[in-house]
């Protein structure tokens, strides 16, 4: 059991103000693996003031004092590299395999490309008329969701540092334990006290108080829609600056010449990839007509190459989802979809031997209309829609008509035509026949995946203000 009921705050582990906590439970257990404290007003008023009290001198910190302290960050964050895979595979019931392929090394690259970024980025620029200076934008709350926790916080702080901004952040209390492991190795890298604060909590505390706070200049949220649009209304009465990455329902458009098994894999790791709990996964898959039946039976066929099972065992590629609310959730999307859709494999329940545990069974429909309820909202769980389409066209214009915009993928071989879907896909981030990742590719949503983009150069951008200087003398 790990309990850790202190707070980060001014450069030290301390107390909580109050006496409640918090139970983290292991999704594939459904035990108490966990207890953290349920922070209090007094205790982000302690880390705001922390944070605002390091503000002036880390806000002129040079670059090269950051560059320091943030390579000092990636080699701490190095060598903890097996309690990291142990901390997610606990919490979020990631495979350890997932926790060290993909959890792992995206936490770590956010913090590497950051050094890379802010060695090349320019905070000044001479601009004829007038001098344009780029100005940390004072402090930060970030509020962070479960399903990538080392990710989803490292990006923002590795952002914010970059720019000098200090923050309070406030992980999710589903996931609680891979960021405080962040804060621990923060508190070794040297970074002047009050510039790095962690106050844990429930959203309707602190996550609230961190939104309406007047001591907090800018909110970096990632997680659910409803929740960023209450954070919105409270930033808007200290006219905070917000930013908000808040998932989607993003389409695979497979091309009449692309390669069958190409398609399908693409389409099973998107569903199946944690558990279905990524935000800019491709869970709308679009096939030729022509395609249909050859499609179908491939990823049936490859479906077992995703085992669901106990994270901890060799081989498994799916574990259980978050929680249980997660999997009332996904039972409830797996229900409708029946009634809408045909069901071509999975279903309601949880897969056979698999009682304890938070699992869900691998669900695709198929004969999905494009404005079903399954394919238009996002649900979070090991479940895809297969649509078919005549025309290209037709694909395209179903791949944008959807209230969210966070990526798109595109499968084929014709470079014009990937060319022609990848540019008129109105998404933040498109992904040509299974590119990989680039760390210094900007990360965000078009329409109502969000506000603002993360990762690399753009990611710092957020952490600052722009001023325009008339009449620097040279
Ligand atoms: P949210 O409720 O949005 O939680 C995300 C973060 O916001 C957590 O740290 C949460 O704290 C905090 N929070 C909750 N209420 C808040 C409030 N009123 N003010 C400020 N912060 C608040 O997400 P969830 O309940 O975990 O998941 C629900 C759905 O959101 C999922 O099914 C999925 O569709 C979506 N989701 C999207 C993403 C991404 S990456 N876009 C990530 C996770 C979930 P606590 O959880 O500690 O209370």
């Amino acid at each position: 059991m790990r309990k850790q009921i202190k707070h980060y705050i001014n450069g030290e582990w301390v107390e909580s103000t109050g006496s409640e906590t918090i139970d983290v439970i292991n999704p594939a257990t459904e035990e108490v693996m966990g207890k953290i404290s349920s922070g209090t007003e007094e205790d982000l008023d302690k880390a705001v003031k922390a944070a605002r009290a390091a503000f002036p001198a880390f806000s002129r910190s040079t670059k090269e004092e950051r560059i320091q302290w943030l390579n000092n960050i990636v080699e701490g964050y190095e060598k903890r590299k097996e309690e990291f895979i142990d901390v997610m595979t606990d919490e979020l019931g990631s495979p350890l395999t997932v926790s060290e392929e993909v959890h792992y090394p995206m936490g770590l690259g956010h913090f590497k490309q950051a050094v890379d970024s802010l060695a090349e980025f320019s905070f000044s620029e001479d601009r004829g008329g007038h001098t344009l200076l780029k100005e940390s934008i004072g402090v930060s709350g970030l509020i962070t969701p479960w399903n990538f926790p080392t990710n989803q916080a490292s990006t923002k702080i590795a952002s914010a540092i970059a720019a000098g901004s200090p923050v309070i952040l406030k992980p999710a209390s589903k996931t609680p334990f891979a960021a405080m492991m962040l804060a621990e190795i923060i508190d070794e890298a040297g970074l002047p006290k009050g510039a790095f604060n962690l106050v844990n909590g429930s959203g309707s505390d602190i996550g609230n108080g961190i939104s309406s706070h007047p001591g907090i200049d800018f909110v970096s949220f990632t997680g659910s829609g409803a929740v960023g649009e209450k954070i919105m209304k409270n930033g808007a009465e200290t006219i905070k600056k917000v930013a908000l990455e808040l998932g989607g329902k993003s389409p695979i458009v497979v091309l009449g010449d692309a390669d069958v098994k190409d398609a399908a894999k693409t389409a099973l790791s998107n569903m199946m990839t944690n558990t279905g709990q990524v935000c800019s996964a491709g869970t709308r898959v679009f096939i030729p007509q022509s395609m249909k039946q050859s499609f179908e039976e491939m990823i049936l066929d490859l479906l077992p190459t995703f085992p669901v099972g106990d994270p901890w065992k060799e081989g498994i590629a799916t574990g259980p989802l978050v929680s249980e609310d997660q999997w009332d959730t996904v039972q409830s999307y797996i229900e409708k979809g029946k009634k809408e859709a045909t069901l071509l494999v999975g279903g309601t329940g949880k897969p056979e031997g698999l009682d304890t545990g938070y699992y869900a069974k691998p669900t695709i429909f198929t004969d999905v209309s494009n404005d079903s309820v399954i394919a238009q909202e996002e649900i979070f769980g090991p479940v895809t829609t297969i649509i078919t389409y005549d025309d290209l066209e037709d694909a395209i214009e179903m791949a944008n008509d959807n209230v969210y915009g966070l990526a798109g993928y595109v499968v084929g071989k014709d470079p014009e035509t990937l060319r022609y879907v990848a540019s008129n896909i109105r998404a933040g981030r498109i992904k040509v026949n299974g590119a990989e990742t680039d760390f210094n590719g900007p990360f965000g949503g078009y329409k109502q995946s969000g506000i603002g983009r993360e990762w690399g150069d753009f990611g710092i951008e957020e952490y600052l203000e722009i001023k325009s200087v008339h009449g620097m003398p040279k």
